[in-house]
Order: C-alpha cells, then structure tokens, then sequence
C-alpha cells in the first residue's frame, strides 16, 4: 500500500524538464489536481477530456474506435505496461499543458496515434507507438503528427517502430502563414525501428533532434523542409539509407498519392556535436541559422546512446 501511495504522489509531481516542453512556463500536466485510475475505455474519455487540473492513470488494455480528446491540465500514465490502447488514438487539439507517459498506442486505422494540433506545451515521454508494414503506406496515418501552429513540445524516450510515416509537423506547405515562427519541438533518446520516412519531415519548425537511435529507418529519416530548421547532434543512425535531407523534394514513399513525388522549397539543417550516421548518405542543400537552444540538456557521449536508449525508450521504464 505504502509503495503504491508513493509511487502515485511521484508520478502526479513529475513534470516536463527537458526541451521545449520545459520552456514558455513550463509543461506540468495534471500536477496538484486529482488522480483517478480508469481501466475501460469510455471511463477513460470521460476521464480525460475536461480542462480542470488531473493525472489519469490507465489501467489497460482498452480499445479505442475513435480518438480520444484530451483536455487542458491534464497528465496521462499508464499503469506498469498495462496502459495499452488498441486502435482509436489520441487527440489535443486547441489545448495546452499535457503530459503523455507510459502508453502503448498501436495500429491506429486511417487516423494518428497522436494528432496534437493548435496546442501548446506538450510532454509525449516513454510511450511505444507501433503498426505493422503488411497493410501499405497510407492504412495507417502517423504515429506523433504536429500541425497548425503548435509549439512547445517535447518527444523523448519514446519507442517508435514498424510503421510507414512515423512522424510529420505541419501538414502542408501552402500554410506558412499559420505555421511560419511556430513548432518549436525537442526530439531526445527516441528509438526509431523499422521505420519507411518522417522520423520526423517537418515543414517551418525549430526542431532539437539529440541523443535518438535509429535502426532501419528504410526510405528518409530527418526530412527538413518547407524552411524547416533542424539541429542535430548526437544521435545515431544504422542500416538508415537517407538519415537527413534538406532536399524539399517529397519522396514517393512521404507521399504516395502522388508516385512522382511533390517539390517544396528546401529545409535548413545544422549539426552540434557529432553523429554516427552508420553508412547512410545525406542529402544537405542548405545549412540553417539554428545552432543553439533556450535550455540547458545533457548530452549523452555518442558511444553510449544505443545502449541507453536502448534500455531507456519506451514503457515500464519510468
Ligand atoms: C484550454 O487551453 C487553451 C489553450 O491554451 C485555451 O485557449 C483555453 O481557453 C483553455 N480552456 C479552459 C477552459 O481553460
Ligand atoms: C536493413 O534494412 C533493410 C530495409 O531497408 C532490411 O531489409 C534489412 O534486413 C536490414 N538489415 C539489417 C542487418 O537489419
Ligand atoms: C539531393 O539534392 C539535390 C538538390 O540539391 C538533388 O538534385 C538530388 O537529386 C538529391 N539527391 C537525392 C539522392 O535525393
Ligand atoms: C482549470 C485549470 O486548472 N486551469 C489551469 C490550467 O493550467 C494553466 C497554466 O498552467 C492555469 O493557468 C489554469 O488555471
């Protein structure tokens, strides 16, 4: 009983303190409001959606058919490796200060696992996102998607894998004018497998991407586009034939409703401390102006980022 108490009173204290979720006063969820531990799946909508201050503890698995609404002031966790959501997904959309921990959310049909859109100040941290690469690129949607003027957010030890477009901010070129200044996003100790591409494609960000390992990450994986900013430092790539490309040509496999591929204008990428990207070819047409970050981050040695995110990424970790 004691054990579980404290375990509690920890979880609902925990806060956002890496990255951009740490900056623009913060990202700490549902700390100092209610808890409540649902384990069915409309308890879990209901328990999730106002906008009052709670940490909602999932005790799963549930099966969701549609996605599910988060509201304001709110941190997800799931229970040990029991908060697994079967289908339906996640959905912040005009919100802000929310912390998503802990969850497996997979093989969400024609929808995202996360769609975060309109929102600000989000924390996605330690949860496993995966599909299968049997159904075609498009049965699935993305695993993390980030569009309309979002900011503030980071993306960290998560587990990312088998799946065709794992990752996208911004959902189209032609909206610059919402986008343009927005989508400040931290990527850190992510672990990305048996990925097609967007790990992640961005379009106008200021994208942090340190410490990740990506295995397998078959077509593209940093695509900087549309002026995309991106610094990249300390991660690494293996078997990953295109680790990052600035070209703004959109592949085929990014966009397979068009087979010959679409021209946006080209990204800017720059590179802080060293990568190991294995034996993989960039295409890098442009260096950025983003060579420094608003917060102070450890850097993990290069040497040791496949182990620690090996061990470190995805649930029953935190
Ligand atoms: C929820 O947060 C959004 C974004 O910050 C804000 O526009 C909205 O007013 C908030 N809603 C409530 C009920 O506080
Ligand atoms: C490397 O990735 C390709 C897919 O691009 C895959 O078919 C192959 O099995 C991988 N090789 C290893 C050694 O994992
Ligand atoms: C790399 O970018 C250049 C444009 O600078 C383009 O012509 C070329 O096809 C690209 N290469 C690959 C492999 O995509
Ligand atoms: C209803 C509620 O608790 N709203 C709070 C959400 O968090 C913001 C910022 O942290 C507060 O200003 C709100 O009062």
């Amino acid at each position: 009983m004691r054990s579980i108490y404290l375990l509690f009173a920890t979880f609902s204290l925990v806060v956002a303190q890496d990255g951009y979720a740490s900056t623009n006063g913060g990202t700490k969820g549902g700390s100092g409001g209610t808890t409540t531990t649902v384990s069915a799946a409309a308890a879990f909508q209901t328990a999730i959606k106002s906008d009052t201050a709670k940490t909602v503890f999932l005790k799963g698995p549930i099966t969701l058919t549609s996605q599910a609404a988060i509201g304001n002031n709110t941190s997800i966790i799931g229970v040990g490796t029991s908060g697994i959501i079967n289908g339906g997904g996640l959905k912040i959309s005009g919100k802000s200060n929310i912390i998503v921990r802990n969850l497996v959310i997979n093989k969400v049909v024609g929808n995202d696992a996360i769609s975060i859109q309109r929102s600000r100040n989000i924390w996605i941290d330690h949860n496993e996102f995966y599909s299968d690469t049997t159904h075609g690129f498009d049965f699935y949607d993305g695993q993390v998607d980030i569009t309309h003027a979002c900011d503030w957010i980071t993306v960290s030890y998560n587990y990312f894998h088998d799946h065709y477009k794992c990752s996208l901010i911004g959902h189209d070129a032609g909206n610059s004018g919402e986008d343009t200044g927005k989508f400040h996003i931290t990527y850190h100790h992510n672990r990305w497998n048996n990925i097609h591409t967007r790990t992640p494609a961005m379009r106008f960000s200021h994208v942090h991407s340190y410490n990740n390992l990506f295995e397998n990450v078959v077509s593209q994986g940093i695509h900087s586009r549309s002026k995309a900013q991106v610094l990249i430092e300390g991660n690494v790539f293996s078997n990953t034939s295109e680790p990052v490309s600035t070209y703004g040509f959109v592949i085929p496999d990014d966009s397979p409703a068009n087979p010959s591929g679409d021209f946006e204008p080209d990204g800017f990428a720059n590179f802080g401390a060293a990568n190991d990207f294995g034996t993989g070819k960039n295409n890098i047409t442009a260096t950025g102006s983003f060579t420094s970050v608003p917060y102070t981050y450890t850097l993990t040695p290069l040497g040791n980022v496949r182990s620690v995110v090996t061990a470190g990424a995805g649930v029953g970790k935190i």
